[in-house]
């Protein structure tokens, strides 16, 4: 295998690719080249305007996580970060303090949005900005590629007595971090999803892939949006790479973040085995071949194979590159 394609989030798919590198780098995974290349097609859906400048949280994500630049503890933003704006923003009483831009991230902001009103794309801003993050370190080896160059955003609609349709729908990214998911997501809404095109080299980086992994990313707001944009769903289904995911839920769990919410406002099954499913093989009218759950959700192994899945069991938890790198090598084995 020479060229693997990821559709990712922001944190948990970040950690995945991370671990996938390093297996590739150590020749730990089963076929695949020790000079293979990996295409990341990330989710762009959770990006806000804020303060005027425009944040791609899930690009950054993986952009800072891949240059060694991102924050484990927050599992967001920069390290070695400081908070000098965010705190006079809020001394000046200015809205949206609740979303905490730290001062180096701004910088990363600040060089976004002015390629942006100068004309770029967000794909050629990206790809400068990764001049910086990834070239360095992985030279031609590791592409970042926004689903989309075009504008989307989730929004979540919730209950408020207070309004005569007694909803009112807010960003996402209010949603998350301002009201930390702790209300139900009545309906989720794909603001700008279907008149999106899909971004320069993302059909080609599925369509020209050896192996396409899913990973462990929230499957309703961030891969479900990836496939959302109109001709990534028919790209996947057609491709000739084997089709790969691997379960955000364990132990009927997200690790983080807040996929049971999310997978309940669509009416899915919050499991390892609810999640594959949800995917659907691709023999089947879905959009995956294989299905990795882990060891405490070996019970799960025989419906997903009834499915049309191939199916297994191995330990998920992403502690180390070394582990998530052996997660990669065992979901290649399933579909490999
Ligand atoms: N997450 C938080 O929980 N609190 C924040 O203040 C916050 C700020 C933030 C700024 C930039 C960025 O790229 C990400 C940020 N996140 C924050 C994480 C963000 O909500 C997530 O990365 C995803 O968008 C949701 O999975």
């Amino acid at each position: 295998m020479r060229h693997i394609t990821v559709l990712s989030g922001g944190h948990g798919g970040a950690k995945f690719i991370d671990g996938l590198l390093h297996g590739i780098a150590a020749g730990t995974l089963p076929g695949v080249d020790p000079d293979a290349t990996v295409t990341v097609v990330a989710n762009t859906a959770d990006d806000l305007w804020i303060h005027g400048l425009k944040v791609c949280p899930d690009l950054d994500t993986v952009m800072y996580t891949l240059g060694d630049g991102l924050d484990h503890e927050r599992g967001w933003g920069r390290t070695e970060e400081t908070w000098s704006v965010k705190e006079d923003l809020e001394a000046y009483g200015a809205p949206n303090t609740w979303f905490g831009l730290g001062d180096r991230d701004i910088a990363t902001h600040l060089v976004r949005t002015q390629m942006l009103e100068a004309g770029f794309t967000l794909s050629q801003v990206t790809d400068a900005l990764c001049e910086r993050w990834l070239r360095p370190r992985y030279g031609a080896g590791v592409r970042l590629l926004p689903m989309t160059d075009d504008r989307v955003e989730t929004h979540v609609a919730i209950a408020d007595p207070d309004s005569p349709s007694g909803r009112r729908v807010v960003h996402f990214q209010e949603y998350w971090v301002r009201l930390h998911a702790a209300v139900p997501a009545e309906q989720l809404v794909f603001v700008g999803l279907d008149e999106a095109t899909p971004g320069p080299g993302v059909l080609e980086a599925i369509t020209g892939a050896d192996l396409v992994v899913v990973p462990p990313s929230n499957p309703v707001v961030s891969v479900g949006t990836i496939l959302g944009v109109p001709g990534l769903r028919e790209v996947l289904r057609a491709t000739s790479a084997p089709v790969v995911g691997l379960s955000p839920i364990i132990g009927g769990n997200h690790v983080r973040g807040m996929a049971e919410q999310m997978l309940t406002a669509v009416g899915a099954e919050v499991s390892a085995a609810g999640v594959g499913l949800h995917y659907g093989a691709r023999a089947a009218g879905g959009v995956i071949d294989g299905w990795l759950v882990d060891s405490v959700d070996a019970a799960d192994v025989p419906r997903l194979e009834q499915a049309g899945l191939r199916a297994a069991a191995a330990p998920l938890w992403m502690h180390s590159s070394e582990q998530t790198a052996a997660m990669a090598a065992a979901a290649i084995a399933l579909v490999g």
